[in-house]
């Protein structure tokens, strides 16, 4: 089986497949997106010039979401959404979140439409506030049962969450209590370190 993952150094969304196809012990091959590319000829293989796309014997998918959901139909162990429906739900819940209202409104592309007078330093700014703020809103309904987003393992919840975080600290925001111990949790988990891309 052929697996390709196009990425690009510093995408979120990219790190969440890397992060799901290393903990599920896929093996891949990474290629590197640049950003002429991503406008030109990255476009036959995404129209919408987004990563990450992943390759599977010449079928190509994107969207990191139905990606991950189609990796862990293709590949169920060790399963990242949950032990039960209800668990699994959790899980959509919080990926569709960080995912549609946390990641979309502050994407590149978007705030360079949206924003285009702001220099790149206020948007960075503008990017991390909106993280955080968001981050902070979710913190009361995750981590509930154990240190992990939902339910007692790691799930692909816990691999948006942290990958967003860890995003809006890039961007220069001070680090929360909260989602320091989060972290930390998480990163105490072997197969979870071990997992964890490391160039995003
Ligand atoms: N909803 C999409 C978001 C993809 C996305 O926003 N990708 C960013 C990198 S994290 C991108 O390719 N940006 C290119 C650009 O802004 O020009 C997904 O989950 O895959």
């Amino acid at each position: 089986m052929s697996i390709l993952l196009y990425s690009a150094k510093g995408s979120n969304s990219s790190e969440r497949v890397e992060w799901a196809l290393n903990f599920k012990q896929i093996a891949y091959d990474r290629i590197e997106v640049s950003s002429n590319e991503l406008t030109t000829t990255y476009l036959d293989i995404n129209p919408f010039g987004y990563v990450p796309a992943l390759s599977v014997d010449g079928l190509i998918y994107s969207e990191s979401m139905a990606i991950i959901e189609y990796l862990e139909e293709r590949f169920p162990n060790p399963s990242l959404f949950g032990k039960n429906l209800d668990e699994k739900t959790h899980i959509r819940r919080v990926c569709e979140y960080v995912n549609s209202s946390i990641h979309s409104p502050q994407n590149r592309t978007v705030l360079r439409f949206l924003r285009p007078q702001l220099c790149e330093q206020s948007k960075r700014e503008l990017r991390g506030d909106w993280i955080m703020q968001c981050l902070k809103k979710l913190s009361s309904s995750i981590c509930l049962k154990s240190g992990f987003a939902v339910g007692g393992d790691f799930s692909a919840a816990d691999i948006f969450v942290a990958s967003i975080y860890k995003k809006a600290l890039l961007h220069g925001c001070e680090r929360d209590d909260f989602y320091d111990g989060y972290l930390e949790y998480l990163l105490e988990n072997e197969s979870v370190k071990l997992s964890e891309p490391q160039r995003c």
